[in-house]
């Protein structure tokens, strides 16, 4: 039996498959933007590379929302584009510009970073780890994180957000042998540093596939589940206990190929996927996570008390772990998120 079934962490429990009277809850990008300690501890370090890298920073901005809020799991402070930066990619994030690489206009530039020592020069992430393992409740579960390959790739060959994922996907078919290389050095680089998170004391690995949306299938098959699985099975041979949480947002009913093709032992749910149709497709013990719109949790009142009841219900009687679609936005009011916690908390359990 799967000794996680009788963890005092809800939130590892639920991934183990027991269904919860309430389910365990946290939210993507809990930290950050949204929180006014947050913005002040921001101004500490304008630099925001540095500020993930600097483990007093980086562990205090992750158990600010824990402090606030008492969620169940909390994530460890951090970014998926951290991987090109150590591997030698020139990352900077621009105000109200989000991410920005350096352009590589030759595309082999990307096969010929340092990938061997990526992982190795990101021990700062692995000292924040260690630190939040020591210093969060007994009962919060610490996960670990990173991008899967083909979304951390379309960053960088585009040099930051693609539109579309236009130029990663004509990439993709015009050349497939670097592509496909890219991805492989991309996912050891990735397995290197996902175990040196578990290794400080991560619970859980969360895999973010932010971009699996518009994929045609044979492309879904060769750039998102062949990578993934990769992954999935290098972590488990080395950790065999070890949950780990998909997240391929956008890819609708390619969600079923996902789960039985990568290994994931849940999967996060997007907003369009959170409803009756998806779930039919889907096992019944199949653990799932997510699927409240952030845009209604920004917005609040009752129809945001109307939703959570729609969502637990949708859910009743499955490993359900409460969370968001996507990222909390930054205009999200905190008291939202107190309202949230409340409102889940108090629903009398599902028959
Ligand atoms: O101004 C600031 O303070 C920077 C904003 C910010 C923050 C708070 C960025 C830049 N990254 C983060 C932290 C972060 N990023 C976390 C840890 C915080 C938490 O969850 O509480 C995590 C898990 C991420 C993961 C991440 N980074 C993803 C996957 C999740 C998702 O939202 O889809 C992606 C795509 C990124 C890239 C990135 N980094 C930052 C931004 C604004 C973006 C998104 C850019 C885009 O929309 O393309």
């Amino acid at each position: 039996m799967n000794q996680n079934r009788s963890s005092s962490k809800k939130m590892l429990r639920t991934l183990a498959g027991v269904v919860e009277a309430v389910p365990p809850i946290w939210l993507m990008r809990q930290a950050g933007r949204y929180l006014p300690e947050y913005l002040a501890l921001r101004r500490e370090e304008p630099d925001f590379i540095a500020f993930c890298l600097n483990p007093d920073l980086a562990s205090e901005a992750t158990l600010q929302p824990i402090r606030r809020f008492g969620l169940d799991a909390s994530i460890l402070f951090a970014d998926i584009l951290l991987l090109p930066h150590a591997a030698g990619q020139k990352v900077w994030f621009e105000k109200d510009h989000g991410p920005r690489l350096e352009l590589f206009s030759d595309k082999q530039q990307l096969i010929r970073l340092d990938w061997d020592r990526a992982a190795g020069e990101l021990s700062p992430v692995y000292e924040t780890v260690r630190r939040l393992r020591r210093d969060l409740p007994q009962d919060c579960t610490l996960i670990g994180f990173a991008g899967s390959p083909w979304t951390v790739s379309t960053y960088m060959i585009a040099g930051g957000k693609d539109a579309d994922r236009w130029q990663a996907r004509t990439l993709a078919w015009s050349d497939p042998v670097l592509l496909d290389d890219l991805l492989e050095r991309l996912g050891a680089a990735t397995v290197k540093y996902l175990c040196a998170q578990v290794e400080a004391g991560a619970d859980v690995i969360q895999l973010f596939e932010s971009w699996a949306e518009g994929l045609p299938q044979p492309l879904f098959e060769r750039v998102v589940i062949r990578p993934t699985q990769a992954i999935v099975r290098k972590l488990k041979a080395r950790f065999p206990g070890l949950p780990v949480i998909g997240f391929p947002r956008g890819c609708g009913t390619l969600l079923m190929d996902y789960v039985q093709g990568t290994g994931v032992d849940a999967v996060s749910l997007d907003m369009s996927q959170a409803n009756a149709a998806m779930l039919n497709l889907l096992s019944k013990d199949a653990v799932l996570q997510g699927g409240l719109d952030p845009a209604l949790l920004a917005t609040g009142g009752p129809l945001l008390a109307a939703e959570i009841t729609r969502l637990l219900d949708l859910m009743a009687g499955r490993p359900y772990v409460f969370n968001l679609g996507h990222g909390i936005s930054k205009e999200t009011p905190p008291e939202h998120v107190e309202q949230l916690i409340r409102l889940i908390r108090e629903t009398p359990p599902q028959p």
